[in-house]
Formats: C-alpha cells, sequence, structure tokens
C-alpha cells in the first residue's frame, strides 16, 4: 500500500543505519532518544517531520520517537515507536504504516507509541538510568515549549534526577558532510530550483506584480515533484530588493528596478537555496550594473578560494575584501576599514551598512543545514553575498551624531545615485577533493542574465485585472 506519507526518501535503508551506528559511536554507552514531530494542532495544516529525526530514521510520520541504547559504542537495541494502525482515524488523515511493518519500511523494530511511557518507565525508574541523550530541539527552558520538548518533558514525568544530554553536536558533524545520495537530492532540487529562476527572468515584466512570478516560481516546483518551498519565496523589488527576507510579494515591479528573487525547492527534503537579482526592464542600468558587478565579484572571489580545508572565516575575508575595495570605489564607504558609529557608541565597519548578513550557510534537509568552521569534501553550502542601498539611510540606519556627519556628507552623492538598489547573488555548491562544484548554473552575469531576459514570455492562466490592481489601493 503506498501512500504519500511514506517516505520518498532515495537514501538506501543502510545509510540510515550508518548514521546511527555513527552516533552510538560518538556517544559511547547510554540511551538516545529522538522525537519526531507532532501532528499539527490545526486541522489541514501540512506535517513536516524535523530534520534530526528524519536523517536518523527516514520516517515521515508524525508523533514517532527513535530509542537507541549504545555500550562501548555500538548500538546494542534500537525500536522505532510509530502511531498504532487505525482505520477510522485513517480514513480522515491517510494511511499509517504501524508497528508490524515499520521493520520492513526503515529497518528498525517497531511498537506502538502508546507503549513507549512504559518502556521509558522501565528504563528510568526499573534499571536506574540517570542520564538520557537527547538529538533535536529540546529546549525546556523556552517561553513556549515546542512539541518536541512537551513530548520529551512528557515521558519524563516529574523525574527530576534524570540529566538530558544534548547529542546535536555528534549529529550536525555527521549532517556536515553529504552522502552520494545526499548530494544527488541535492542536485534535483537546486535543479528545479534553477527552472524557477529561468523562468522567472522572462517573465519579469514592467507592471506585473511580484506574486504573479512567486506563483510561476512555485507552480514550477510542484510541477516537478518538489514537495514545496524549502522557506518561503522573496520576490522583492524596487526598495523591497534592500529588505533582506520580504517575503509580502504584492508590489508592482516598475520600471528602472531591480527585483531580487531568493527561491528554494523541497525535494525529496533537500532544501535548495539560490538568488538572483534582475534589472525589471531587462537591463541593467549603469548604477545597478555596478553594484551587481560588484556582488558577483566578491561571489567569485570566495567561489574561487572554496576547496577542501579553507575555513569558512577564509571565505568571509575573500568576500569581504571584495566588496570593501568596491564599496569604497563606489563612494558608498570612505575607505575599505572605515567605521561609523552605531546607537550605542561603538564602532562598526561602514561595510556593514550595506551588506549585513553572513557569507553562507550550509544545505541539506534545512535550508539552513550544519556545516564544518573547515570545508570538506562532500559540504554543501551557499555562498551569498549582497549590497543594500536602503532608502532609510541616512534617516534611520546611520546615527545623526557629530562622529558621523563627514560620513553622511561623504557618502550622499552615491548614496542618491544607488539608493532602493538591493543586490544578492546566491549559489550552491558541494565540495569536491580539489575544489568545488557549482550546483546551481542559472544564468548569473550580466550578459547571460540580459539574454535571458530578453525572452520575455506570457503567463498561463486567468488573470482578472480587477483582482491584481486591488493591490494598487491597498497600498
Ligand atoms: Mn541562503
Amino acid at each position: 500500500m503506498g501512500t504519500a506519507q511514506q517516505s520518498l526518501s532515495s537514501v538506501p535503508l543502510g545509510e540510515f543505519a550508518d548514521r546511527r551506528a555513527s552516533l552510538a559511536s560518538a556517544v559511547g554507552d547510554g540511551w538516545i532518544l529522538t522525537m519526531g514531530s507532532a501532528a499539527p494542532p490545526q486541522d489541514y495544516i501540512p506535517f513536516h517531520q524535523n530534520s534530526p529525526f528524519r536523517y536518523l530514521t527516514g520516517f515521515t510520520e508524525p508523533d514517532a520517537a527513535l530509542l537507541l541504547r549504545t555500550e562501548d559504542g555500538q548500538v546494542t537495541w534500537e525500536t522505532l515507536f510509530v502511531l498504532p494502525r487505525d482505520p477510522a482515524t485513517e480514513t480522515w488523515e491517510g494511511y499509517r504504516v504501524g508497528p508490524d511493518h515499520v521493520e520492513e519500511m526503515t529497518g528498525l523494530p517497531g511498537r506502538s507509541i502508546d507503549e513507549m511511557a512504559h518502556v521509558m518507565d522501565s528504563i528510568l525508574d526499573a534499571d536506574g538510568v540517570e542520564r538520557l541523550h537527547v538529538v533535536g530541539a529540546y529546549n525546556p527552558g523556552a517561553t513556549v515549549r515546542n512539541d518536541v520538548t512537551q513530548r520529551i518533558d512528557g515521558l519524563l514525568g516529574d523525574r527530576s534526577g534524570v540529566e538530558v544530554v544534548s547529542a546535536n553536536s555528534h549529529v550536525n558533524l555527521l549532517r556536515g558532510v553529504k552522502s552520494e545520495a545526499e548530494v544527488e537530492l541535492l542536485r534535483r532540487s537546486i535543479e528545479i530550483t534553477t527552472e524557477g529562476h529561468r523562468a522567472a527572468a522572462r517573465a519579469i515584466q514592467i507592471g506585473r506584480n511580484e506574486f504573479e512570478i512567486q506563483a510561476l516560481v512555485e507552480y514550477i516546483f510542484r510541477r516537478n515533484g518538489s514537495e514545496r518551498p524549502a522557506f518561503a519565496s522573496i520576490v522583492g523589488s524596487g526598495p523591497n530588493s534592500t529588505i533582506l527576507h520580504y517575503n509580502a510579494n504584492d508590489r508592482f515591479m516598475e520600471d528602472g528596478e531591480m527585483v531580487l528573487i531568493d527561491i528554494g525547492a523541497s525535494y525529496g527534503g533537500y532544501a535548495a537555496d539560490v538568488t538572483r537579482t534582475y534589472p525589471v526592464n531587462g537591463r541593467f542600468s549603469d548604477a545597478q550594473r555596478e553594484i551587481y558587478q560588484l556582488v558577483l565579484d566578491a561571489q567569485l572571489a570566495a567561489e574561487e578560494l572554496a576547496a577542501p580545508g579553507v575555513t569558512v572565516g577564509q571565505l568571509n575575508q575573500a568576500a569581504n575584501r571584495v566588496l570593501a575595495e568596491g564599496l569604497t570605489e563606489l563612494g558608498l564607504i570612505q575607505a575599505p576599514d572605515a567605521t561609523f558609529e552605531d546607537e550605542q557608541g561603538r564602532q562598526v565597519p561602514q561595510l556593514r551598512l550595506f551588506y549585513m548578513h553572513g557569507l553562507g550557510h550550509g544545505i541539506g534537509l534545512d535550508v539552513h543545514d550544519p556545516w564544518p568552521s573547515t570545508l570538506e569534501a562532500g559540504t554543501a553550502f551557499t555562498i551569498e553575498p549582497g549590497v543594500y542601498v536602503r532608502p532609510n539611510l541616512f534617516d534611520e540606519v546611520i546615527p545623526d551624531t557629530e562622529a558621523n556627519r563627514e560620513l553622511m556628507a561623504a557618502i550622499r552623492p552615491a548614496f542618491e545615485r544607488y539608493v532602493n538598489i538591493g543586490v544578492r547573488i546566491e549559489d550552491d555548491y558541494v565540495v569536491t577533493e580539489d575544489g568545488v562544484e557549482w550546483l546551481s548554473p542559472a544564468p548569473r552575469t550580466i550578459e547571460a542574465v540580459e539574454a535571458l531576459m530578453s525572452e520575455s514570455i506570457e503567463l498561463d492562466g486567468e488573470r482578472r485585472d480587477e483582482w491584481v490592481e486591488w493591490y494598487r489601493e491597498m497600498r
């Protein structure tokens, strides 16, 4: 019986067993618990398994848990607790694998989740186990406890003597290096995402709304088998291009603006993350070109350096140097190492006025996946420098203090030239034996972007102007 809730993973079962064996070896002796996500409390919200649990089990039904014993670094006992079969509930919520069949699917012996409290009692009380190694988002101190924390606290009850130790660092190390099967899934999600970019670039047009581009991108994702966008799609035009995580996506794109599109499909649970920035009218103005080329040069500096043994700090330095020198030449900062005074009176690099986020992150089951601080073969990650000339730079961002007056006078002409231009270029890579493979080759040079945009396309489906134009009045 096949169903939508079955794991779609093409990762071999043996690989999940290897991951658990590596975890057991790192922990040494003791009991390891990892909780699957709870079913959504509201009706009709899609269920998504949490990544650490999925990484160790491959199991994608709600309300499951894995308990594992390791002795001398070897797994000596493991059980996957799952929802029992219940045809009446399944009529509404879909098929469940059930304890009797879970081993065929996961390689893990199964029991009903209803028996788990009893099993925990016997371990914690009868056997006197005082320490539990936990993998996942267990955070009992949080103001609002998440589903995983509530489920674990429910099992622990009022046993204050049990010490809960996080085993996340061990699993994060494993997740920082991808297997062949994982890289194949990433390739798929990334290719689907770059197809989304190609279509978006052709569909951008003066007077179209950002949400029309979002709709096209997400249609292409799902049509190609992506389960969902891995994060809220960003389509930000004009001033919205300078807002890092803008996702209202309901503004009309105008002549002379840039539109920043940061999107990622999830496929087989693996997240892509690719950003391009396009001129709405299809041709970069001189000012847009200057910022765009600078961001691309910064990205290429980091990309060319990336290889096994290179640290994330070195990648940052390479990109920062290019950006700081380029922004100086454009007149947006006074010198590569110049600073400004922030609200607290601290000296902050002027570079941070225009580039205020990290250079990249790991990708995998999570769009921000764990990654090592030194690259190694199999690390999958992004490089995504940006420059954002926010319209409120002088009114709200730079404090109007004596110390900042000279800076503000010096950069005002450049600010006026570049205001409302936000550019981010983000690509996905996997580290090879001697460098990196570029996994997201959507057009990104100025020439390639303009060539792609000249192939403009009409959009399918009804578009009732009165419904769309309503957004002009709502603004
Ligand atoms: Mn990213």
